[in-house]
C-alpha cells in the first residue's frame, strides 16, 4: 500500500517553519521540483519547501519525524538517476536547498572554505577564485548543481585525475540528521584521527541517512598556466599509451584526460551551436582532450605540452593534434567535450551507463562493450567517452534515426544487466559518478556483496529507524 499523503495539520506546521513564501504547494510551483533532469521519473509533491537556514531543515525534519513524513533532499535537480525526484504517490515533501547558499568563510591560509549545501559549484569556485585559491570539481552542469548535491552523490567531473572526486575535496560537515539533530563538524582540519570517518557515510548517501547543510572544503593553488591540446589517436589503447607517455612528462600536473569517439564529435558539431572541431581534417577514429596546470616554476607549459605530443606522434601513438593557444581556444576545446550529453540528448532517445574499470581494461571494456551493443542494440549506435584518465566511461548508445523509440528504450534492461556483467568481470563499478538515485537500486542490490549491503542496512537503520529519509533511494 503507498504511504498516506501528510496531513493538513502537518503541512500547516511544516509551511510555518520557512513562511509562505518559501512554502510551495500551487501545481505550476512545484513543477520543476518533481521530475528528473532526464525526465525518467515524474512525481508528485504536496509541497515543496525552501528552508534559508539550518536550524529551519532541522525544525522541519523534526516535524517530519513526529509526523512519520517522507523527504526528499533536492540540490541543482541536475542528477542522472533519479535520486532527488518525489515518488508518484504524493506523501513526500521536497526539501529544496537553494537559499541556503551562503559562502560562510574562506581561510586563505588553511586552504579551506567553508559553503551552505545550496552554493551552486559555480559559485563556490567563484568565491575560491575571489580569493585567489581554487575549488577543482568541474562538471557540465556547474552552472546549476549545488554542492549539496555534488556532495550527496560524491560526484567527479574533469578533474579528479589530479584533485580526486567530491569525498576526496571534503574536510568537515554540517548534517541535519533524521529526528532534527544537527552534526556540526564543519572544521577543516588535514589531520583528526579521532575515531570512525562519519563524514564519509553522508557523502554519496543521496540524502538517505540526513540533509548536509554545509560543508569545509579543501581549496588549492590555482595553476599558473595551463596547456590544453587535442589529439587523434587510432585506438583507445593508444589513448592509454599516450596518457602514460604524458605522465612521464608531467606527473600530477595533468588535471585532465577525456576521450571522445568520433561520431561523439561529429554529432556533437552538428548539433550544437558554435561548437567545432579544430582536428576536422583528421580521420582518427578517438580524440583525446587533454589539460596541464602548472606553478611559476614549469615555463611554456604548451610548448612542452607539443614537445611530448611530437615525440608520441613519433612512435604513432597519434595521428595529430592541436595546442590551445589562447584561453578561448581552450575553452573552445572545452566546449566540444562538454558538448556531448547535450549533443546526444538532441540526437534522440539514449541509454545509459556510468561505469568505471581499472584505467588498464579501457580498451577491453571499449571492445567488448561495443560488441554487446552491436549485438543487443541493432538500433542503437555506441558512443562510449568521458574519464579515461579515471578509468570512468559514458558507455552510451544513441537511438539511430528513422527507428521505433519505444522498441530502442526497451532494451535498456537486458542491455544493462549485461554491461554491468562485463564491467564486474574486468573488476569494474556499475556507478562510477552519478550513484544509485531510484534508477541503479536493484542493481545495489544484486551486485553488492551481502556483508556490505547489510552494513549499509544496518547504517541505515541506525540513522533513520523511520525510513523517512529519501525513501527508496539507494536502498529500498
Ligand atoms: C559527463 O561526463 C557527464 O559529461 C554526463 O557525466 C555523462 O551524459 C552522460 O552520460
Ligand atoms: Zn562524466
Amino acid at each position: 500500500m503507498p504511504p498516506r499523503p501528510p496531513a493538513a495539520s502537518t503541512l500547516a506546521d511544516l509551511r510555518a517553519v520557512v513562511g509562505r513564501a518559501a512554502a510551495l504547494d500551487a501545481i505550476a510551483d512545484v513543477a520543476p521540483y518533481v521530475e528528473d533532469f532526464r525526465g525518467l521519473y515524474h512525481g508528485t509533491t504536496p509541497l515543496v519547501l525552501l528552508p534559508a537556514s539550518v536550524e529551519e531543515v532541522a525544525r522541519i525534519l523534526a516535524i517530519c519525524d513526529r509526523d512519520g513524513v517522507a523527504v526528499v533532499p533536492q540540490g541543482g535537480n541536475t542528477g542522472y538517476c533519479g535520486g532527488a525526484t518525489p515518488h508518484e504517490h504524493g506523501a513526500e515533501i521536497v526539501i529544496a536547498m537553494r537559499r541556503l547558499n551562503r559562502i560562510r568563510a574562506v581561510d586563505v591560509a588553511n586552504d579551506s572554505m567553508v559553503v551552505e549545501a545550496g552554493c551552486t559549484l559555480a559559485a563556490v569556485q567563484d568565491a575560491a577564485r575571489a580569493a585567489g585559491r581554487l575549488f577543482p570539481l568541474s562538471l557540465g552542469s556547474e552552472g546549476s548543481a549545488q554542492i549539496g548535491g555534488n556532495l550527496s552523490t560524491n560526484a567527479g567531473g574533469t578533474a579528479v585525475l589530479r584533485y580526486g572526486m567530491m569525498r576526496d575535496l571534503t574536510l568537515g560537515l554540517e548534517v541535519v540528521l533524521a529526528g532534527g539533530r544537527i552534526l556540526r563538524s564543519l572544521q577543516p582540519l588535514r589531520k583528526d584521527n579521532t575515531g570512525y570517518d562519519w563524514k564519509s557515510l553522508f557523502i554519496g548517501a543521496e540524502g538517505t541517512l540526513g540533509v548536509i547543510t554545509a560543508a569545509a572544503l579543501k581549496l588549492f593553488a590555482s595553476p599558473a598556466d595551463t596547456a590544453t591540446a587535442l589529439a587523434g589517436v587510432p585506438s583507445p589503447a593508444a589513448a592509454l599509451d599516450l596518457l602514460m607517455r604524458l605522465r612521464e612528462h608531467f606527473g600530477e600536473a595533468i588535471s585532465s584526460f577525456e576521450l571522445l569517439p568520433r561520431r561523439a564529435v561529429e554529432l556533437t558539431v552538428g548539433l550544437v551551436d558554435g561548437v567545432a572541431n579544430p582536428l576536422a581534417d583528421d580521420a582518427a577514429p578517438w580524440f583525446v582532450l587533454v589539460e596541464i596546470g602548472v606553478s611559476r616554476a614549469v615555463t611554456d607549459p604548451t610548448g612542452r605540452l607539443g614537445e611530448a605530443l611530437a615525440s608520441a606522434a613519433d612512435s604513432a601513438t597519434l595521428s595529430g593534434a592541436v595546442l590551445a593557444t589562447s584561453a578561448a581556444q581552450a575553452q573552445a576545446f572545452w566546449k566540444l567535450r562538454e558538448s556531448v550529453p547535450e549533443a546526444q540528448r538532441r540526437h534522440g532517445a539514449s541509454l545509459k551507463h556510468d561505469l568505471s574499470v581499472p584505467i588498464s581494461a579501457i580498451p577491453r571494456l571499449i571492445d567488448l562493450g561495443t560488441a554487446l551493443i552491436a549485438r543487443l542494440v541493432p538500433d542503437g549506435e555506441t558512443i562510449a567517452y568521458g574519464h579515461v584518465g579515471d578509468g570512468n566511461l559514458h558507455f552510451n548508445v544513441s537511438q539511430k534515426p528513422g527507428t521505433d523509440r519505444a522498441a530502442f528504450l526497451a532494451r535498456q534492461a537486458p542491455l544493462q544487466a549485461a554491461m554491468f556483467d562485463l564491467t564486474a568481470s574486468l573488476g569494474g563499478s556499475f556507478s562510477a559518478e552519478h550513484g544509485i538515485g531510484r534508477l541503479k537500486v536493484e542493481e545495489l542490490e544484486r551486485r553488492t556483496d551481502p556483508v556490505e549491503l547489510e552494513l549499509m542496512r544496518a547504517l541505515k537503520r541506525t540513522l533513520d529507524p523511520k525510513g523517512i529519509m529519501n525513501p527508496g533511494k539507494v536502498l529500498r
